[in-house]
């Protein structure tokens, strides 16, 4: 361990620049400056609040399917021992909600959606992507949205399963847009070749939301 090409500080500094390239890739945007970390209009919160439509839906584990489908090579439907059997990661990431809130550093574990590109294989014309819950929520992105390096398909949180408020057993993350597009209870991913906007997008809700660009409702830029 100890030659002299080998000097006592680069096993530290070995460990520190792999944090730094795991940090730069895991946290994503939150390696950003601390002072834009927080975007334009958004204040801090160390709590979680819960937000959706109608609550958590009643989804009985032996019936809970995960269906990938549309413009896709190898469409799939896994069950959760079969979803567990894919590449599991562990992200930390910033939430920033269009009501205002957001929330530093949640440790995240599930499939990074770029592994789950790898493995569907998104077809060349699928240029979007709708999120759909087991509560008929729906949300869309561009493919270039869901492909983000810190976009995963999440079941833990803080070490722990997500609880069924904050979208257990699965739920989309996608921290660089605002927490709307971050589908909870997820039951399909639909590959399109036409965006088609979901719940809150045909309801006066931007259509990408970036929160840098406070692109909150339809008529922000
Ligand atoms: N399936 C589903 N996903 C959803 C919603 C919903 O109503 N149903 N609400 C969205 C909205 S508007 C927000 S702000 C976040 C809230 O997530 P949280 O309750 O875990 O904070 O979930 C998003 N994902
Ligand atoms: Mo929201």
């Amino acid at each position: 361990m100890t030659d002299k090409t080998d000097p006592p500080e680069s096993k530290l500094t070995r460990s520190k620049q792999k944090w730094a390239e795991e940090g730069r890739f895991l946290t994503g945007r939150t390696a950003r400056p601390e002072e834009e970390r927080l975007p334009p209009g958004q204040h801090l919160t160390r709590d979680w609040p819960v937000l959706d439509l109608t609550g958590a839906p009643d989804i009985a584990p032996e019936r809970w399917r995960l269906v990938v489908d549309g413009a896709v090579e190898n469409p799939v439907s896994w069950d959760w021992a079969q979803f567990l059997a894919q590449p599991q990661r562990r992200f930390m990431s910033d939430i920033h909600c269009v009501t205002t809130w957001s929330r530093y550093d949640n440790v995240w574990e599930g499939l990074a959606t770029r592994d789950l590109l790898e493995i569907v294989g998104p077809k060349d014309e699928a240029g979007f992507v709708v999120l759909h819950g087991y509560d008929n929520y729906t949300t869309n992105l561009t493919l270039a949205d869901f492909a983000a390096p810190d976009a995963l398909l999440a079941h833990r949180w803080s070490e722990q399963p997500i609880s069924a408020d904050h979208g257990g057993p699965l739920r989309l993350v996608v921290p660089h847009l605002y927490f709307w597009k971050s589908a909870k209870w997820l039951r399909r991913i639909e590959f399109r070749r036409v965006d088609a906007p979901g719940y809150w997008e045909v309801r006066g809700y931007h259509n990408r939301g970036d929160p840098w660009q406070e692109q909150r409702y339809s008529d922000d830029p």
